[in-house]
């Protein structure tokens, strides 16, 4: 977000005193917007920045390695669902945060498509990285924001340089994927935790090299609102179902204590938690953002549309979900309308994405299949 975007957005959230309530079956929910907005949607590079110099050490093209032939050292997380063609309405005429442009609500048909049912991990964007010398444009930049909670205190010193709505996000020196919350530290025992720290541009490079694509935001809402009307939460509005929680988010006084009820202070593994929706996804809402395909826009027809991808041209791109840093006093955007943008550089400690796709690429069909025999196997053996 640029800043002049960030005050904009601040002063409409202090002349904002938004009381909303969504009827459910489930459960009545009511919204106070206090105007402190940022929090979990994080800040954007600045576009006069210059951009990472030109990389050296990238391997030519004859010597990386195509997904179809790639062996990783992890167990694999990179299995889809297909999503059958059907509408839904997209976008809420009940917006809890309006500015977001989170309505009007609109009919929006989706022909089928693949999912991925995780977000991408640390271990999928490794063999990414292993196969194709690939840069992140943050290794290129040598930066990025990071929440201040989660920096050491030798590092903080360095920094004096903060983001004047949202105090708690601080551009790092030696943040990246491999380094999330700053150089001193690494993915030892989160190798399974959604990637972090990847750009847009980042994203669309891993979908293309596994023989996906992003998803447009329609698809991430298709699959979001699992077939319900105008709930906030994929399986409804009720946040804590039968108490328990289903998500990863903040629980406590953002930013200043995490109380970490949901049982994750930062990112959980990507297959934490029951599955969201019924085809079995987990944490589209909550742990980490999620880039989509379209250009960021907040003004929508309410007429129908088959396939939406957003404007043809903008400044910055769409992302949803929300992340674990996400609390309802300061981002309530985890929910399936609510939505975020950044510029297609940037990158933070709180945004990833998962991938899409029309087809089940080959070697994932091949792969599943081949998951499906073993878990057969076992099972018989254990009847044994
Ligand atoms: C990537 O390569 C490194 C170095 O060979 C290896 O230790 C690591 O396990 C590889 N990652 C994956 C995901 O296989
Ligand atoms: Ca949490
Ligand atoms: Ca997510």
């Amino acid at each position: 977000m640029k800043v002049p975007q960030i005050f904009t957005l601040f002063f409409l959230g202090l002349l904002l005193a938004v009381r909303s309530e969504v009827a459910d079956d489930e459960a009545t929910v009511e919204v106070e917007e206090d105007g402190e907005d940022g929090g979990c949607s994080s800040t954007s590079r600045k576009s006069e920045e210059t951009p990472p110099p030109a990389e050296t050490d990238l391997k030519t093209p004859q010597e990386t390695v195509p997904a179809d032939k790639a062996k990783s050292n992890y167990e694999r997380t990179n299995q889809m669902v297909y999503l059958p063609t059907g509408s839904f309405m997209m976008g809420t005429n009940n917006p809890i945060i309006p500015p977001d442009g989170e309505g009007p609500a609109r009919r929006v048909h989706i022909t089928g498509f693949w999912y991925d049912v995780y977000e991408t991990s640390n271990a999928e964007f490794e063999l990414f990285v292993n196969s194709t010398g690939y840069k992140t444009e943050a290794e290129g930049f040598g930066d990025s924001f990071v929440i201040e909670a989660f920096i050491s205190e030798k590092i903080k010193e360095d920094i004096s340089q903060a983001v004047a709505s949202a105090p708690w996000w601080l551009p790092v020196k030696g943040a990246d994927w491999r380094h999330p919350f700053g150089p001193d530290t690494d993915l030892k025992g989160i190798m399974d935790h959604p990637v972090l720290h990847v750009s847009w541009n980042d994203a669309v490079a891993y979908c293309q090299w596994a023989q996906k694509r992003l998803p447009t935001e329609a698809e991430f809402e298709y699959a979001c609102r699992d077939g319900k009307d105008d709930r906030l939460f994929p399986w409804g509005s009720n946040m804590l179902p039968k108490n328990q929680h289903r998500m990863n988010i903040w629980q406590g006084d953002f930013p200043n204590t995490n109380t970490a009820e949901d049982g994750f202070e930062r990112t959980c593994p990507v297959t934490e938690f029951k599955p969201q929706t019924k085809l079995g996804q987990k944490n589209l809402i909550g742990n980490a953002w999620e880039w989509v395909q379209d250009w960021w826009q907040t003004e929508h027809h309410t007429g129908t549309t088959k396939n939406p991808v957003g404007p043809k041209q903008g400044t910055d791109k769409t992302k949803k979900g929300g992340s674990y840093m996400c609390i309802k006093t300061h981002c309530y955007r985890y929910r399936c309308g609510a939505r975020s943008q950044n510029t297609p550089d940037s990158s933070a400690s709180n945004l990833g994405f998962r991938c899409a796709s029309n087809k089940l690429p080959e070697y994932i069909a091949k792969q599943m299949e081949e998951e499906k025999m073993a878990t057969a196997e076992k099972a018989r053996k254990e009847e044994l």
